[in-house]
């Protein structure tokens, strides 16, 4: 089986609508073998968003995945589960994300767009590891 990392962001927990996106990832077959609903601190919201260090938009998205409890996710399935998971979400700008997607169906800003889902295999084990580092 083939792990992936996901956070239903604080807006999602905020909006009541862990459920519905844990939801839609479970009828997708896909299982949840971990969750935490943590505040995240600054010092792992910068580690996490690394590669944005610098970007204009750095500090109001540490801001606001750090603004009040997330929900962290180790999702499993049976094989580029990341990928799974990306075509869930839909496309990180939610004026831009299909119908059908949880970012399309119920985002509207970039800034607010409710899920975070590792983009690659190599992002996901660093994200598990950063976030559970108990987790076998
Ligand atoms: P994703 O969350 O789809 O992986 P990303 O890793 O490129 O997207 O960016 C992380 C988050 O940062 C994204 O969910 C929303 C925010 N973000 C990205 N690009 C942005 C921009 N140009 N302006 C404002 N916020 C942005
Ligand atoms: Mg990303």
């Amino acid at each position: 089986m083939d792990r992936t990392f996901v956070i239903v962001k604080p807006d999602g927990v905020e909006r009541r609508l862990i459920g519905e996106i844990v939801a839609r990832l479970e009828r997708k077959q896909l299982s949840v073998v971990a969750a935490e609903l943590r505040t995240i601190d600054r010092a792992t919201a910068e580690q996490h968003y690394g590669e944005h260090a610098g970007k204009p938009f750095f500090n109001d998205l540490v801001a606001f995945i750090t603004r009040s409890p997330a929900l962290l996710l180790v999702i499993e399935g049976p094989g580029e589960t990341f990928k799974v998971v990306r075509n869930l979400m839909g496309a990180t700008n939610p004026k831009d994300s299909a119908p059908g997607t949880i970012r399309g169906d119920l985002a509207i800003e970039m800034g607010e767009n409710l899920i975070h889902g590792s983009d690659s295999p190599e992002a996901a084990a660093r994200e598990i590891a950063l976030f559970f580092p108990n987790l076998a």
